[in-house]
């Protein structure tokens, strides 16, 4: 630090995951003055840690671990050091003297969701519920233009689940659209709306989905600026409440009314979602019946056996998301045509193409 001997020769290296809260005065030129920003790795990350981890152990003939980096985006590098380890623990556990691909799949998985649980026993009736809900979100994703494609669906418990339908981004994504996220909110309750068509009742088992589907619709509206009747700003300061022993949080930093208008819109988002995961599946329920009955007989399916079937699915048409028009104008005159009140506000109906760009600060 200046003010001591600078001679000394001594770097101090120091980590954090919070950089947002750490003194000023501790980051000024002189003191920590480099930020280095260790992010989760990608694709090439993710080969190079693998060859780290996997050095000195004894690896099968068929481990690629090129595909074994390619099926974990959004791992940090503990959890490849884990997923080898698991696999070389199964790998020995069944007396095998190499780690094969099959243990490396099976170790993603358990990385993921936690080990399989095939001891516990379940009823026709509930496993037949499970089928369901599992081949509802697998339908309405594959429906929907912006879904991340099923990689693999199981009705095996495994960790706190009793299903689980895998999603894979076919690449290493930073940035996350609208029209994405609407999607991924209807296939998260693709589940809980096969159940109510199914089974003509639901189950308590759909909470997390459900939770996760509240959750990201309220992001959206609070910290995305993606809903048009609150518009682009922030509501409540999300991201540093967790470990913040100060009082922020409590207080928030918006009226009432507009909590209000904040819950309207983010049940809106589910609302949606909820109906267009079952226009989906009432479109597409002899496909649910189909894999609901190989699920009951196969148990996990792999992409390429669901192929055939999903290729029955009626996919929904893309939508077009128009932008976000909702500000009176700023009192300047109008450098085009004025768009204001021509684009209409509910932003996921198709858009009538507009005959000239919006001017930017219209
Ligand atoms: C229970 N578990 O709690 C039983 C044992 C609807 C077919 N009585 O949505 O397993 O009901 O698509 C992380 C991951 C709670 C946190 C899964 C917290 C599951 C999972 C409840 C499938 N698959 N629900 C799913 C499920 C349940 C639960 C979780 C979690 C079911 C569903 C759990
Ligand atoms: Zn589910």
């Amino acid at each position: 630090m200046d003010g001591f001997d600078i001679k000394t020769g001594v770097i101090l290296i120091a980590a954090t995951n919070r950089p947002d809260i750490l003194d000023p005065a501790l980051l000024r030129p002189g003191r920590f003055d480099r930020q280095i920003v260790v992010d989760r790795p990608d694709l090439v990350g993710r080969q190079a840690i693998l060859k780290v981890h996997a050095r000195g152990k004894p690896l099968g003939r068929d481990a690629d671990l090129d595909v074994i980096a390619r099926r974990t985006p959004g791992f940090t590098g503990a959890d490849l050091a884990n997923l080898i380890n698991e696999a070389a623990l199964l790998s020995a556990r069944r007396g095998f003297k190499e780690i094969s691909m099959a243990a490396m799949e099976e170790a993603i998985d358990r990385v993921i969701a936690g080990p399989e649980r095939k001891t516990r026993l379940m009823g026709e009736k509930e496993k037949k519920v499970i089928a369901y809900h599992e081949g509802g979100h697998t339908i309405v994703g594959h429906a929907l233009p912006h879904a991340d494609p099923v990689h693999k669906v199981s009705i095996i418990p495994r960790g706190r689940a009793l299903g689980w339908t895998l999603t894979l981004p076919t690449e290493d994504k930073y940035l996350v659209s609208r029209g994405e996220l609407i999607d991924q909110l209807a296939m998260m309750l693709g589940g809980r709306v096969a159940e109510e068509l199914t089974i003509g009742d639901f189950t308590t088992g759909a909470s997390d989905d459900i939770s996760r589907a509240t959750a990201t619709a309220r992001d959206m509206v609070t910290q995305y600026g993606m809903s048009a009747k609150l518009g682009p700003m922030t509501f409540g300061q999300k991201e540093s409440q967790p470990f913040l022993g100060r009082d922020f949080g409590h207080q928030p930093d918006y009226s009432a009314e507009v909590a209000f208008e904040i819950d309207r819109e983010v049940r809106a988002l589910v609302d949606q979602a909820h109906d267009e995961a079952l226009e989906v599946l009432v479109a597409n329920r002899a496909v649910l019946e189909e894999l609901a009955d190989m699920l009951m007989e196969r148990e996990t399916v792999e992409k390429e056996e669901l192929a055939a079937l999903l290729a029955k699915v009626t996919p929904r048409p893309s939508r077009k998301i128009k932008p976000l028009m909702n500000g009176s104008g700023n009192g300047r005159a109008p450098s085009g045509k004025s768009v204001v009140g021509k684009l209409r506000r509910m932003p996921t109906e198709p858009v009538a193409r507009a005959t000239r760009k919006p001017a930017r600060d219209a």
